[in-house]
C-alpha cells in the first residue's frame, strides 16, 4: 500500500490548570509580563462585566444576553494579536477580543438590550457586527480577506465561531476559500463543547475540529483555550503567516462554556453539573493569576484594587448605558432598505402613529 498524505494536528499548552509552566521552552510572550498582566486585567474586567450583564438581564434591563464565562482567555488573545487595521468577525460573546479592540461596553449592552445603535462601534469601525446566524461570519471574513489580497494591503480577517459553527456549510465554504486562494485569513473555532444542548461528541465524528482545515491546505493546531500563552502564541504565528503571504489557517481553541448558552437557556437540563465543577479546575483566569503571581508580577493586594476598579468601570458602563434614550419607532424602519416599499412604508407610518397614539 501506498500513502498518499498523511497528518498531523498539534496541541500546545504551556500553563497547567495550577498555572506552573509545562516543559522548559516558554514562548516570547510568557516572559513579557507588562503584557500579560495587561491581559489578565481585561480577562478579569470581562469576567466583572460578564457577571454585571447576566444581573442586568435577571432584573428586566437586558433583553437577552450571551455569557463568555469561562471564554476569556480565548477571546482576549485573540483580540490582542490583532492590528487595528485587521478585521474581525466575531460570533456573539467574544467580548474580550472587542474590548481591546476599541468596543465600548455599553455597546455591548445596548445591543443585547434590543439598540441596534450597540452594533455602530465607534472604535473598529471596519469591524463586523455580532452574528447570531451560526457562521456566516466566516464568509464574511473570507470575503474581506480576498479584498486584501486583491488590494495588495498587509491586513489580515479574523472569524470565531463555536465547535457547532464549525459544522455548518458557511464555514467549509470559508475554509475552501481559504486554502484555495491562500487567502489572510484566521479561522479561530472556540470549542467550548456545547452548541446549546448538543455536546462536541454528536457534532462531528472528527478527532479534532482543527482538522476539518486539512482538507481545504489550511494551517491547523490545536490549543488549550484556557491558556492565554498557548492561544496567543497561535495567533501570533497564524496572523505573521497570513500577513506575509503563507496562506490562511484554523486553530481550535479547545476551553468550556461555564454558564448557560444564554440567558434564554437553562444548562442544568441538559449537562451533569460534575461536568461543570470539572470544568471550573481549568478554568483561564485563575490559571494565568497564578503564574503571574508566582513570578511576583501580580499579588493579592493589586488583585482587591483591581477588582474594584473593575466594578467602577463596569457601573460607569451600565449607567450610560441605562441612560441611552431609546430610538423613536422609525428606526427599525429606516436602514433597510436604499427605496422604501410600499408595504414597508406603510407599517412604518402605523407604527408612528401607533407610538404618537400610545406612547
Ligand atoms: C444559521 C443558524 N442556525 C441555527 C441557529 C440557532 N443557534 C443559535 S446558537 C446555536 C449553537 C451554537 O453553538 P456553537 O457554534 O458551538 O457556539 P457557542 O454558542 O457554543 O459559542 C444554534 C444552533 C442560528 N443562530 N443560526
Amino acid at each position: 500500500m501506498t500513502t498518499a498524505a498523511t497528518f498531523e494536528i498539534e496541541y500546545r499548552q504551556y500553563l497547567d490548570p495550577d498555572g506552573h509552566p509545562i516543559g522548559k521552552q516558554l514562548p516570547a510572550i510568557a516572559r513579557d509580563l507588562d503584557h500579560l498582566v495587561e491581559l489578565y486585567q481585561l480577562m478579569s474586567f470581562t469576567r466583572v462585566f460578564d457577571t454585571k450583564s447576566i444581573a442586568l438581564q435577571r432584573t428586566g434591563k437586558l433583553g437577552t444576553y450571551a455569557s463568555c464565562l469561562g471564554h476569556e482567555a480565548a477571546h482576549a488573545a485573540i483580540g490582542s494579536a490583532m492590528r487595528p487595521e485587521d478585521v474581525l468577525a466575531p460570533a456573539y460573546r467574544e467580548y474580550a477580543a472587542q474590548f481591546y479592540r476599541g468596543v465600548k461596553p455599553r455597546d455591548v449592552l445596548m445591543y443585547w438590550g434590543g439598540d441596534e445603535r450597540g452594533n455602530d462601534f465607534s472604535g473598529p469601525r471596519h469591524d463586523f457586527a455580532w452574528s447570531v446566524p451560526i457562521a456566516t461570519q466566516c464568509l464574511h471574513a473570507a470575503g474581506s480577506a480576498l479584498a486584501f489580497r486583491i488590494r495588495g494591503e498587509q491586513r489580515v480577517a479574523v472569524s470565531v465561531c463555536g465547535d457547532g459553527g464549525s459544522s455548518k456549510a458557511d464555514f467549509y465554504a470559508a475554509l475552501n476559500c481559504g486554502g484555495a486562494f491562500e487567502l489572510p485569513l484566521v479561522l479561530v473555532v472556540v470549542n467550548n463543547q456545547w452548541a446549546i444542548s448538543v455536546p462536541r461528541s454528536k457534532q462531528t465524528g472528527a478527532k479534532t475540529l482543527a482538522q476539518k482545515g486539512i482538507a481545504g491546505g489550511l494551517h491547523c493546531l490545536q490549543v488549550d483555550g484556557n491558556d492565554l500563552i498557548a492561544c496567543r502564541e497561535a495567533m501570533d504565528q497564524a496572523l505573521d503567516r497570513a500577513r506575509s503571504g503563507g496562506g490562511a489557517s484554523v486553530i481550535e481553541m479547545v476551553t468550556y462554556r461555564l454558564h448557560d448558552h444564554t440567558t434564554a437557556d437553562d444548562a442544568r437540563r441538559y449537562r451533569d453539573d460534575a461536568e461543570v465543577k470539572a470544568a471550573w479546575q481549568r478554568e483561564p483566569i485563575g490559571r494565568l493569576r497564578a503564574y503571574l503571581t508566582r513570578l511576583g508580577a501580580w499579588s493579592d493586594a493589586r488583585e482587591d484594587t483591581w477588582k474594584a476598579q473593575c466594578e467602577e468601570r463596569v457601573n460607569e458602563e451600565v449607567d450610560a448605558y441605562l441612560s441611552t434614550r431609546a430610538q423613536p419607532v422609525e428606526a427599525m424602519f429606516d436602514h433597510l432598505y436604499g427605496d422604501t416599499p410600499l408595504e414597508i412604508a406603510q407599517q412604518r407610518a402605523l407604527a408612528v402613529a401607533r407610538e404618537v397614539k400610545h406612547g
